[in-house]
């Protein structure tokens, strides 16, 4: 079975044909997005095995989504298709024309429409299907983001529960994906003991300061002692991985000229992980991270391509430059 499970809410996207405020849009071009199998589809890239559990509407969206991640070589044996309920949907708009109401240029924003989507019903329950439950049970690393915490109390204690059902050889890794919108009405306050229940911890440095009051790697690493890792991206594009004793690796990212940035972080994650499936050590697998990253940057949708697997073992080994 599948060496990663992503578990979470994946969505259609609508990207619009041009950079500008939606009220001025002529059209959208429809897409796949969700964090979690966002970093499924580039893990698969990568070469991992990777499955994403969530819940899809019965509708289009949700056989669009369902089929796109079974294109990428995700396994989606145990998404589940909710009769009632649909597919989440979000609107991507980005800055950068003269209009007036425009975000500015190399700004964007996702537009949800989500609330009492088929995924907001994920839950324990979940547990209990035999499908996830197979796919659960052969797992070496299980990830999750703070997003499901945020869909609805069902989806929150479904991630409870799954950081407390700790199986031997099976790591659990977290990415904050801290999304205030999200958290209208509901209390951030339950992702600390979360986040602290992970055994690799990803967190962007600028989203840290916002969500939990501090983006410095070493005050983090003091405020969540339990992950073997914690791993902070900080706004200067640089990554530093602090292992239990505080000892720090940092790599700098790729320039690239950014196209669009939303899914750069699910993307790193996925080449983070990869390099634990393959047994890198701590510097490849941000480096791998970062490569991965610079895909997702130069790409208008959530997802980049990456390059053929000598191109990445080539670049992983490159010089800094
Ligand atoms: O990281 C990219 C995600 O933000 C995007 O795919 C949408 O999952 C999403 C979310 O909840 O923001």
């Amino acid at each position: 079975g599948p060496w990663a499970v992503c578990l979470g809410e994946s969505m259609a996207v609508l990207l619009p044909d041009a950079a500008g405020p939606l009220e001025a849009a002529g059209g959208f071009r429809p897409a796949v997005g969700g964090a979690e199998s966002n970093t499924a589809c580039a893990l698969a890239a990568l070469g991992v095995p990777a499955a994403w559990i969530g819940r899809v509407g019965d509708d289009g969206f949700g056989r669009m989504v369902t089929a796109d991640l079974a294109a990428c070589r995700v396994d989606v044996s145990a998404v589940a298709v909710d009769p009632h309920r649909r597919t989440g949907l979000y609107v991507k708009e980005t800055g950068g024309s003269a209009l007036p109401h425009d975000l500015g240029p190399g700004r964007s924003r996702l537009h949800y429409y989500r609330t009492g989507s088929a995924a907001s019903a994920l839950s324990p329950a979940l547990l209990a299907d035999p499908a996830a439950a197979r796919l659960l049970a052969g797992a070496r690393l299980l990830h999750l983001t703070g997003i499901t915490a945020a869909l609805s109390d069902d989806c929150l204690a479904l991630v409870r529960a799954l950081l407390a059902d700790r199986r031997p050889g099976r790591l659990v890794s977290l990415d904050l994906n801290w999304r205030p919108a999200l958290w209208h009405g509901r209390d951030p306050a339950v992702l600390p003991d979360l986040l602290d229940a992970a055994d690799v911890l990803l967190l962007g440095a600028d989203e840290a300061a916002e969500a939990l009051g501090t983006g410095d790697p070493a005050a983090l690493r003091a405020a969540f002692p339990s992950p073997a890792t914690v791993v902070v991206k900080d706004a200067g594009h640089r990554v530093t991985a602090l292992d239990r004793s505080g000892t720090a690796v940092t790599e700098p990212a790729l320039a690239v000229e950014v196209v669009e940035p939303t899914g750069a972080g699910d993307a790193f994650a996925a080449g983070y992980l990869a390099g634990l499936h393959r047994g890198l050590d701590g510097r490849r697998r941000l480096r791998l991270g970062h490569l991965a990253a610079a895909c997702a940057l130069t790409a208008p949708g959530d997802r980049g391509r990456l390059p053929a697997p000598g191109v990445v073992a080539a670049l992983l080994d490159a010089p800094a430059g």
